[in-house]
């Protein structure tokens, strides 16, 4: 095959690590999630688009904003989503949002998709991983698997034998990335990025935490572990500097400081 996909990957992880900020919680979580001038997707993305590895966005969300993205930082597209809006028995499923064909024609680098391994809808979302997964593939494009185990059967999601599981299936499926959860420690963090045999490793960010001091803690942690770097939203973006606290953690990827050097950036 072609480079292609090598090449984009580089294009996002500079020196092997990324900070990506994620922006596509207005159909996972609606406009609630966007206080203040946070309403205006266009004002909090000039704020970190140089300032982060990559952007990760829904494809008429990177459509309307090209203006403010485009020639400054790489983009990613996310083809399946859900609102919280569907009924509760169908939350642990993501429809398709999207074709890979759409993500070329955006110039992103990369394309992204959810699987919720462990759901009753295990089935259907392997379908529309593999579908995104075959098509990536002959565009040279490197797929993000966001590896959520989450199910009937599983009673915590940030267990690490359960995380380990779901970032297992990500690199037995293909995964060119992996998006995860935090597990709580460094060290068993180290257990959940060593499962994932060279494919690196990146953390999701969750719910705001109390204080930005509190995130880079976290931040650094996963980083201590062997991880590749984080995949922040809230974190950035319902901060009240989102300039600023994307800054910090980018220090703490890729600069190593600790959390109260990158504070005082
Ligand atoms: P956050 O850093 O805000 O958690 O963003 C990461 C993310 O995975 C988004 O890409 C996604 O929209 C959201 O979190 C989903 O959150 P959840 O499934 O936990 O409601």
């Amino acid at each position: 095959g072609y480079i292609g996909k090598k090449v984009r990957l580089q294009r996002i992880l500079r020196d092997g690590k990324a900070v990506i900020f994620a922006f596509d919680h207005g159909v996972e979580h609606g406009p609630a999630d966007f206080p203040g001038e946070t309403i205006d997707p266009r004002k909090i993305l000039s704020k970190v688009v140089d300032v982060v590895d990559a952007i990760m966005l829904l494809p008429g969300m990177a459509n309307l904003t090209h203006e403010v993205w485009a020639g400054k930082v790489p983009l990613i597209v996310k083809v399946t989503s859900k609102t919280s809006l569907r009924p509760e028995q169908e939350k642990l499923l993501q429809s398709p949002f999207g074709f890979v064909e759409d993500v070329v024609a955006l110039g992103a680098e990369a394309v992204a998709a959810t699987v919720y391994w462990g759901s009753n809808f295990e089935d259907q979302m392997l379908k529309m991983w593999f579908e995104v997964k075959r098509e990536a593939e002959r565009y040279g494009l490197p797929a993000l698997q966001l590896s959520y185990p989450r199910g009937p059967a599983i009673k915590n999601m940030y267990d690490v034998e359960v995380v380990r599981y779901g970032v297992r299936a990500a690199i037995e499926s293909g995964a060119d990335l992996i998006k995860t959860y935090y597990t709580g420690s460094t060290e068993s963090f180290r257990r959940v990025v060593e499962v994932a045999a060279g494919v690196p490793v990146l953390m999701s960010g969750g719910a705001k935490a109390k204080t930005l001091l509190d995130f880079l803690y976290v931040v650094k942690s996963v980083m201590d572990a062997g991880a590749q770097g984080v995949v922040v939203g809230r974190n950035i973006f319902q901060h009240e500097n989102p300039r600023g606290a994307a800054k910090a953690i980018m220090a703490v990827v890729h600069e190593g400081y600790s959390p109260e050097e990158a504070l005082k950036m």
